[in-house]
């Protein structure tokens, strides 16, 4: 590799050889005018005579050598270590299939995940996606509020959870008339209560359920994952992807991850109740047939160090604001171990910083390559490749397969160099089918045949990709996105909050973190420890990750005068910015 001045960024192209990793980027004009994505679907052979099953694709429909190989690698918090063959999941996912039959549940329910990061959330995932249910994945660290949006607004019929998450679920149960199966993982054997009428014991069902299970015919087109994401207003709405998705989760993870299914263990840092941690912690590398590993414990530099170390990782996909962490821990601790085994880095998430690109070559030997996508589009979109030249704090240029455009505000495309509306044609098999019954949403995000991102960015001479901002009220903290409306309606049930406005303010750590400003109601006032309450509040109520580091109490909020607080009003105050149009402002 050698450097050349980047004027983007200011700093230096990073040349990668051309023909290095599956593309041959000397041939990327070409490749990209004669893609077609069905082409993939015949050079990956994935097994497609019974349609098309992520868990007949992902886990059953291996050649016999790659049954045998380790599917799975859990490294637990407590450092012990678990391996599970593609054969051994194949077995575990047809009992668990029975387990759901056994149930009633049919081609189309819903069946929610929510456990910690254990292997029964592979195995109830794919056996319930093995069945034909529509299968969503609950991260652990939310709250009985988050759930319950979740739950409700997709009819969830079965939740998968654990005996220490279920205490979350039981306050909302009754909200949930739709839910009629509750299976408790008890791999800790811990003590339960004796289990109510519509618990179900994993342990006991799966012990009973036969081993053999033949997947029914399943339809590309057919709905296979609901991941919940959040928005400007509203509640999340349930992203929904087909089957069909997992063939560009399988190209993508060969052409950009550069798995090499044979030899690699791959590391994908992301939560599988996130789409980073179904579509590339699941489906894309299995669909390959290569080892994924999973660390159940949180982030800890030296932890994760010890990681990379003592399993040999050669592929990683982490995001931007574990990468700053890295970095802050400091060189000489990265210093202390072996990262020989490391290939090939990749990011996602959130705009990776230039230093962080850089910082990869210097302590890893290799740059982070950065992947921009979305809960939406399934499956990475802009990215950087092994073989490009990466300019370091671009997102890269379109996977081929993958028509991308700069709009403005008519959804006209834009020349280079200028800024606007980062938008996708969508073509990509993993591209989401709908919002969750919320059509009309759904058709709200497409114009002139575009799907419009809700990302702004531009795109330089060279058709590399530049991300600016989010487009919307949407907070990007560490890698998740939360909603202000959300945050803002949990706040609300506080009972000495009147008003509650949500902003996203820039962090140097995790990008933005969450800021609340706060109206009380009469007899309250501010005082530390209110404060510190409603942070608890909406931390225990909400999700652990989307709750308001800051608050700020004001006197009233500012207000439109059809009576909607004005975020983009504090936002600009607590940024010192111009506070541009203010004539809706209420007196
Ligand atoms: C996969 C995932 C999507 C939003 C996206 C954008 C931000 C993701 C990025 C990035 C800058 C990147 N984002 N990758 N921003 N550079 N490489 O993260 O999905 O949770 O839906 O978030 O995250 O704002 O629109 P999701």
């Amino acid at each position: 590799m050698s450097s050349t001045a980047n004027t983007a960024s200011h700093y230096p192209t990073i040349h990668k050889d051309p023909t290095a990793g599956p593309f041959n980027m000397k041939d990327y004009d070409a490749l990209y005018k004669a893609f077609k994505w069905e082409q993939f679907a015949d050079e990956l052979n994935l097994p497609r005579e019974n349609g098309i099953n992520k868990a007949t694709i992902c886990i059953d429909g291996h050649p016999p050598e790659v049954m045998e190989r380790k599917a799975l690698i859990w490294h637990s918090a407590e450092d012990k270590q678990e391996f599970y063959t593609f054969a051994d999941l194949k077995r575990e996912t047809n009992k668990f299939a029975n387990v759901l039959k056994s149930l009633g549940v049919q081609k189309g329910d819903r069946v929610f995940v929510y456990l910690e990061r254990i292997p029964e959330i592979f195995i109830t995932l794919f056996g319930a996606l093995k069945l034909g249910a529509v299968v969503g994945p609950l991260f652990s660290a939310f709250g009985p509020e988050a759930i319950k949006d979740r739950l409700e607004d997709s009819g969830a019929m079965v939740v998968v959870t654990s005996p220490e998450l279920k205490d979350r679920l039981d306050a909302i149960r009754a909200d949930l008339p739709a839910l009629k199966h509750v299976i408790i993982v008890d791999r800790k054997h811990s003590q339960l209560h004796p289990p109510q009428a519509h618990e179900v014991l994993y342990s006991e069902a799966m012990a009973k359920a036969s081993e053999q299970f033949t997947a029914p015919y399943t339809d590309p087109d057919d709905y296979s994952i609901i991941h919940y994401t959040s928005g400007t207003t509203g509640k999340p709405k349930g992203a929904v992807h087909r089957h069909a998705a997992v063939i560009a989760q399988a190209a993508t993870s060969k052409y950009i991850l550069d798995l090499q299914p044979e030899t690699d263990i791959y590391w994908c840092t992301a939560d599988p109740g996130w789409v980073t941690g179904t579509s590339y912690g699941m489906f894309g590398p299995w669909a390959l047939g290569a080892t994924i590993l999973v660390y159940e414990g949180g982030f800890k530099a030296e932890d994760w160090y010890k990681i990379i170390q003592e399993h040999h990782v050669t592929v990683w996909y982490t995001a931007p604001t574990a990468i700053r962490m890295l970095m802050k821990a400091g060189e000489d601790v990265a210093a202390r171990f072996d990262f020989s085994s490391l290939r090939h880095l990749c990011s996602v998430g959130e705009p990776l910083n230039p230093e962080a690109v850089v910082w990869g070559q210097k302590v890893f030997g290799h740059v982070f390559h950065d992947t921009w996508w979305q809960t939406e589009t399934g499956a990475m979109h802009i990215c950087n490749y092994p073989c490009l030249d990466v300019k370091p704090g671009s997102m890269g240029k379109p996977f081929p397969g993958v028509e991308a455009g700069i709009l403005d505000e008519e959804w006209k495309p834009l020349p280079a160099g200028e800024e606007g509306h980062l938008a996708i044609r969508p073509q990509a098999p993993s591209i989401f089918r709908t919002y969750w019954h919320k059509e009309e949403l759904y058709n709200s995000r497409f114009k002139n045949g575009w799907y419009i991102t809700g990302d702004r960015a531009k795109m330089d001479e060279d058709g590399y990709y530049w991300f600016i901002g989010r487009a919307d009220d949407v907070i990007n903290t560490a890698g998740h996105l939360v909603g202000p409306f959300e945050v803002e309606s949990a706040l609300i049930e506080h009972p000495a909050v009147a008003e509650a406005g949500v902003i996203g303010k820039p962090d140097p750590e995790r990008l933005e973190i969450v800021k609340a400003f706060i109206s009380l109601k009469a007899g309250y006032e501010p005082s530390e420890e209110l404060e510190k309450d409603i942070k608890n509040f909406v931390r225990t109520r909400l999700a652990a990750h989307a709750y308001p580091r800051e608050i700020e109490f004001l006197a009233g909020l500012p207000k439109t005068r059809s009576g909607k607080i004005m975020r983009r009003l504090l936002k600009a105050r607590e940024l010192g910015l111009p506070e541009g149009d203010t004539s809706t402002l209420e007196d």
